[in-house]
Parts: C-alpha cells; sequence; structure tokens
C-alpha cells in the first residue's frame, strides 16, 4: 500500500477507526499528517475535534484543519437543506473533495474504512447495480490524474477487532456516533450483514475478499472522469459536485 519513504495525509475523524490507524501507522515507523475536517455538526464536532486534537498533541503529531463552515459559510444540516439530499450524501462528497484537495501536497491518502464498512459499501453497490462504483472499490486505488493513491489499510479488519485494539492500546476515541448516522442508507446494509454474521461467521469477510479476488478495480472504468471546468477535480460531467454546491450557496445568499 505504501513504502517508509511516503508520507502519508492521514483522515481522522476522531472515531475508533481513524485513530487507530494514525496511531499504528506512527508505531511502524511511516511519516503521517493528521487531516481533520470539521464538519459542524452541532456537539459531535465538538467532541470528535477534541479527541483528535488531544491525541495528535499526546504524540506531538502533525494536524492539518479544514472546516466545512470556512469553505461554504453553512452546516452540514443547512448545506442538506440547500442540496435537497440527506446529509450523509452532502457530507460524504464534500469530505471526499477535502480530503482529495488536501493530498497534493502527500503521497498517498489512508482512511480507517474497515471490513464493516467495505462489505456493506459493496452490498449496497450491488444491491443497485452501480458497476461504476464497483470498479473503484479497492483497498487501493492507485493515483490517477489530479487524485493521489488512496489506501484502506483495515480493509480486511472487522471493526470489533479495531475496537478491541483501540482499548489495549489506550486510545482515546469517540465513542459517540454522528446523529445523521441513523438516516444513514449504510446503516441499513450494516445491520442486515451483522444478522448474517451471527448465523454465518466470517461471511462479511468472505463476502469482500471474494469481490476482491474478482478484480473488478482492474476492469475499464465505466466512467470517464475529466477535470472539472472550474476547479480542476476529476469529476464526471463538467462541473463538480462541490463547485456546484458552492454556486448554489451563493445563489441562495443573492436571494436574501
Ligand atoms: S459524519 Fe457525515 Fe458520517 Fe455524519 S453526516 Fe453522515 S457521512 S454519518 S461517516
Ligand atoms: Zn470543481
Amino acid at each position: 500500500m505504501c513504502t517508509p519513504k511516503d508520507r502519508i495525509l492521514v483522515a481522522v475523524s476522531g472515531g475508533k477507526d481513524s485513530l487507530s490507524l494514525w496511531h499504528i501507522l506512527n508505531d511502524l515507523g511511516y511519516r503521517t499528517c493528521g487531516l481533520h475536517i470539521v464538519l459542524d455538526i452541532e456537539e459531535y464536532s465538538q467532541k470528535s475535534y477534541q479527541k483528535v486534537i488531544k491525541f495528535a498533541q499526546t504524540k506531538d503529531l502533525e494536524i492539518r484543519i479544514v472546516s466545512v463552515r470556512d469553505e461554504f459559510g453553512k452546516s452540514i444540516r443547512e448545506l442538506a437543506r440547500i442540496a435537497k439530499r440527506l446529509p450523509c450524501r452532502v457530507c460524504g462528497m464534500i469530505k471526499r473533495y477535502l480530503m482529495n484537495r488536501e493530498a497534493k501536497d502527500f503521497d498517498c491518502l489512508a482512511t480507517g474504512h474497515n471490513l464493516d464498512d467495505e462489505a456493506s459499501t459493496l452490498l449496497g453497490n450491488l444491491l443497485n447495480w452501480q458497476e461504476g462504483f464497483l470498479t473503484r472499490q479497492s483497498p487501493v486505488l492507485e493515483e490517477n490524474y489530479t487524485l493521489k493513491r488512496k489506501i484502506k489499510p483495515f480493509a480486511f479488519i472487522s471493526q470489533e477487532e479495531i475496537a478491541l485494539y483501540a482499548e489495549l492500546c489506550g486510545i482515546d476515541y469517540l465513542k459517540e456516533e454522528c446523529p445523521f448516522s441513523r438516516t444513514a442508507t449504510s446503516c441499513i446494509y450494516k445491520g442486515v450483514l451483522d444478522k448474517i454474521e451471527e448465523e454465518m461467521p466470517a461471511t462479511k469477510l468472505r463476502f469482500y475478499k471474494g469481490f476482491i479476488r474478482k478484480e473488478y478495480f482492474k476492469r475499464e472504468k465505466k466512467d470517464k472522469l475529466s477535470p472539472c471546468k472550474s476547479c480542476g477535480y476529476l469529476t464526471i460531467g463538467e462541473v463538480c459536485n462541490f463547485c456546484k454546491l458552492k454556486e448554489k450557496v451563493l445563489e441562495g445568499e443573492g436571494s436574501y
């Protein structure tokens, strides 16, 4: 996934997955910098921020902070209303954009996605036959034009294993869930997979490993990406969703 000379930007939310990932990469001697995105989701964001800052300060680690309010002048809740989308849809799009943008100064971007995340995403992509997404779902996505290599070192590790690791290492992470997580479709898929796993242990790992063996990510990409006319970010269509949302926010302000 990466070499010891790589400079790795680690996306950290303050939860067990991302802080464990930052912890382990650092312990293994990799050169890392944390990236925290302040989402402006009420108390949840304040607590996440405090956990990340405390972790970075205790271990004397470099950290970058970017904020949704600095970018748009609005919170995720307000942006979801403007975009007429579920908060997680808007939030996910903004996080992806900001992570890719900040990763430009690094060799790769690491995220704490675990086996449960990957298996539920795979289930969602299959149920909706989103072949374009299937060709991009891989623990390693190689560099592509302006997008830096993306790695998910925990893709084969369950959330229970990571929680146990975090506890054993004494990592002080945020146990609270984001208040919007209940509205996310991924939660439904996770619930279904948990039920299957209870009856048939190791199903999630078999499901995800089976998919990886099929090497979908080596197939020709269904969606052709090209640079956004406004910011240069790789996107489907002429203007990326981040710039479209910025335009919508400006239009809204103009009409007041
Ligand atoms: S932070 Fe954002 Fe998640 Fe909250 S609004 Fe949804 S996507 S649930 S990982
Ligand atoms: Zn753009």
